[in-house]
Order: C-alpha cells, then structure tokens, then sequence
C-alpha cells in the first residue's frame, strides 16, 4: 500500500505556509546560538531571530553558500555537539576539502520518511523488491534511499556500484521490480543487456526512480522503451540531506518538494532577487526542521521554476520543474560533481603546465567521458613521444586519483587552446542531456 501522508502532502497552502513560518523561528534561533557562522551574519546586519515575522522578513536574511560550507570544514556548520551526530556524510564534490553533513538520530528518522514518500509517490510499495544502485560509502545517496524503502516496508538490495553484469544478475535472480540509481546507469544497464541478449520484458523490473544528475524527457523515454518499465525523477542535495528533498508522483509533471521540511525559493542567481512563480531561476532552500545541520537560504546553483498549481494527484506540495542546467560551471559524470576550480588547482601543482585547461565532457555508447585540454610549456609539446606520452599519463593518474574518476589528457600547445577558449566555454558539455 502507498503510504500518503495526506496531512502534510495535502495541506491547503495557507496551513502550510503558516507551519513553515512556525518551524522557521525555532530553526534560526538554533542557527544563532549555536553556529557561529550563522550568529556572525546576523549581528553583522543587527538581526536576531526572532525579528523574523514575515516571508518579507525572511527574504531580507542572507544566503548561505557552498564555499561558506567549506570554510567551516569540517565541523564547524554543526548546531548541535558531535555526541548528537549519529551519521556523518560528504557532498560528492571533488574538492579537496568536502562539505562534511552531520545528521542528529531525529535527521535520520526525517530523511527516511521523506524518501519514503517520494517513493511511495512514485508507486513503490511493501511489495516490491528494490534494487538501490547507489555506490554506498561517504555519499549520502545510497543510504538515503536504503533507509526510505525499508520504512515503506519494500525489500532491499543494496547492489551498491557493482557492475552492470552482477546488477543485471541480481535482477533477473532476486526478481527485482524497482530500480534506483542515476538516469545515466539505467541506460548503461539498458546497453549490456542488448549486448548480452537479455531481453528486459522477462524481467520483473516496473519501475525506476531515478536522480542525482541531469536528464531530459528525451533520456526519461529512451529508458522506459528500452527496459520497458515507468520512469521517475526525483532531486536531492548532499548538503540538504541527499535524496528526498523532492521527487515526482504518478502524474511526473513537476517535483513535489517536501515544504514542511524545506522551504523553496527561487531567486535570480546575479542579483539575488526572489522572483515569482513559474519564473525560472535558482533553487534555494532553506532547511526548517534539520536538528544537526540547519542551513539558511542555501544556494543550490540549479535553476528550475515552481509551479504552486494544484496537481491532480491531490498534492498541494509546490512542484519543482526538471533542472535543466546550472548557473556555475560544475558538471555532474557518473554522480560526481566536478568542479573545474579543483582540476586548476592539481595543474598548478604540476610543473611544465599552464594554467589553462578546458574540461569537454561527451557520451558515446550511454557512457560518459571526461578529456581534459592542457596546455603545456613548448618543450614538454615539442618533446619526444615517449616522454610526452609519459607526462599525459602521469597527468591522468594525478587527476583520476585526485578526483575519483577516470579523466581522459590532451595536451595541446597554449595558443591552439587560447583559441578553443576565445570562441567556447570553458567547460562544454556535448552529451545533449
Ligand atoms: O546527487 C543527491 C541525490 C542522490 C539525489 C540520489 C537523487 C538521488 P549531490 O551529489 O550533492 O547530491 O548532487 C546534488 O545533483 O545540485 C543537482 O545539480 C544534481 N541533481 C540531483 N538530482 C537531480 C535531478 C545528490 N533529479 C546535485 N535532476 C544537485 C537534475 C539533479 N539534477
């Protein structure tokens, strides 16, 4: 049976707009005496929480944003005493110095019962055996969605990042009938099975939920004809909890955000201004019930737009439309956020590179690649083969090692590069998502 929390799911807009503004005090006092951060912005403006009576009020606080979470690494965003953390987890940025999140037990309880409530509303019952193709470890993904789908009462397989033929494997054994993972894993899947002539109408798969990275309708149909099952996206932050943030019902036009924990805006990511609705800018949000990691007007750097339209499935949650893109230059390859300021920051170390570099990211076969274009000091260009192919290979250990992910070297002499730059930008994009 889905499990509707009708109370809150279906709340009419003015009771809930009321609750928000009520968890909203407790949650900024605790941000005040307990975050120095926090109690720095506001003695800096002449604030104290409990000026805060209105939105008006609300949209006049400052932003927090990702660089404000790494400068308090790693601890140092926590409102509660790590005795009371029970969970700790980190962004799947690639940066040396993490966003590290910290979850109180009640956290936990939260987080699973939102993921269980995007699930649910995407039609995932007790009866069903899900199949959670997260990689589990540091990222907070995995266990988001583990812990939900035991709360519907679903069986579990953490299958974790084992590769496509042990994932296919299980699937066709333990009869799986929900996948979990990223859009981009389904399809890899969908390509190892034609390759193995397995044909997806025999298995007992249904449905996918799927997120973590961008994908369009294009990509949603692809995947359903393909493993023929009903496809879902649902969007998450790492910094905000992970998974469970929002995810789409049965009728899949739009994101139901989780509005008595999260409170959404949109603003315009140049001037900061909040926008209407139905306007397109960035998502921030603001946590209303986090105990051990409350974060004010967080920028999250997706853009989308909210539509406060009832949604015939009886939800009165604000729905989020698909990200189609961000206003930094971060890429999202196999679930890992790449952040090109990382990528300048290891060349910088390595001596006969310039600091210039272009980051092209493509897809061939569902699979997707990285290739960096370096530029390099003339004799390094001009040197013999051998020693060149050296170098791009010592420079691809680096940055796999350094990143996590397999990064493809081009090196290429500065003036063909400065030229690449002139004209495009520094980080293309050509998967067509
Ligand atoms: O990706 C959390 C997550 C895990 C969500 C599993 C859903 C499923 P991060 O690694 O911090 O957290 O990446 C967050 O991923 O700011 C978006 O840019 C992007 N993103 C997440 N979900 C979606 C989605 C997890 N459904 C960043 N569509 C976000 C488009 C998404 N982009």
């Amino acid at each position: 049976m889905a499990i509707l929390d009708t109370r809150m799911e279906c709340c009419p807009r003015g009771e809930l707009e009321q609750l928000q503004l009520e968890r909203l005090q407790p949650v900024l006092n605790r941000m005040y005496k307990n975050v120095a951060f926090y109690r720095s912005l506001f003695d800096e403006r002449s604030i104290v929480p409990e000026d805060v009576c209105s939105m008006q009020d609300f949209r006049k606080l400052p932003f927090t944003t990702r660089s404000d979470l790494t400068a308090n690494y790693p601890y140092g965003m926590f409102a509660v005493p790590l005795r009371e953390v029970v969970r700790i987890h980190t962004a799947t940025d690639t940066t040396d110095t993490p966003t590290v999140v910290g979850y109180s037990a009640h956290d936990l309880q939260t987080w699973a019962a939102l993921v269980a409530r995007f699930l649910s509303a995407g039609g995932v019952t007790r009866d069903d055996v899900i199949q959670v193709s997260f990689r589990y470890g540091l990222f907070s993904g995995a266990f988001g969605l583990h812990h939900g789908a035991e709360q519907i009462g679903a069986s579990v397989i953490p299958a974790s990042s084992e590769h496509t033929d042990r994932q296919i494997r299980i699937m066709q054994d333990y009869r799986t009938s929900v996948l979990v993972a990223t859009p981009s894993f389904a399809l890899l899947l969908a390509d190892r099975m034609e390759a193995l002539g397995i044909d997806p109408k025999l298995l007992m798969l249904k449905r996918g939920l799927f997120g973590g990275e961008i994908w369009s309708e294009d990509t949603r149909r692809q995947i359903e004809q393909r493993l023929f099952i009903q496809a879902f996206d649902n969007y998450g932050v790492s910094e905000l909890m992970g998974p469970g943030i929002a995810g789409e019902c049965s009728e899949r036009s739009g994101m139901h955000i989780c509005e008595d924990h999260i409170l959404p805006e949109i603003i315009d990511p140049a001037t900061g201004r909040t926008l209407a609705p139905g306007e397109t800018g960035e998502l921030v949000l603001t946590t209303l019930t986090r105990e051990a990691f409350p974060l004010l007007r967080y920028r999250t750097g997706d853009l989308t737009s909210l539509n406060y339209a009832p949604c015939a499935c009886g939800r009165t949650l604000v729905r989020m439309s698909r990200i189609e893109r961000r206003t930094d230059d971060i890429v999202i390859v196999k679930g890992i956020n790449i952040v090109p300021q990382q990528i300048e920051k290891i060349l910088t170390d390595i001596e006969g590179i310039e600091p210039l570099y272009r980051v092209i990211v493509g897809r061939e076969n569902n699979r997707d690649s990285v290739t960096l274009h370096v530029a390099v000091s003339e004799h390094v260009f001009f040197d013999e083969v051998k020693h060149h192919a050296a170098f791009v290979e010592r420079l691809r250990s680096e940055l796999s090692r350094r990143l996590g992910l397999r990064i493809e070297v081009k090196l290429m002499e500065k003036r063909t590069l400065d030229r690449e730059l002139e004209t495009g930008p520094r980080v293309l994009d050509t998967r067509n998502l």
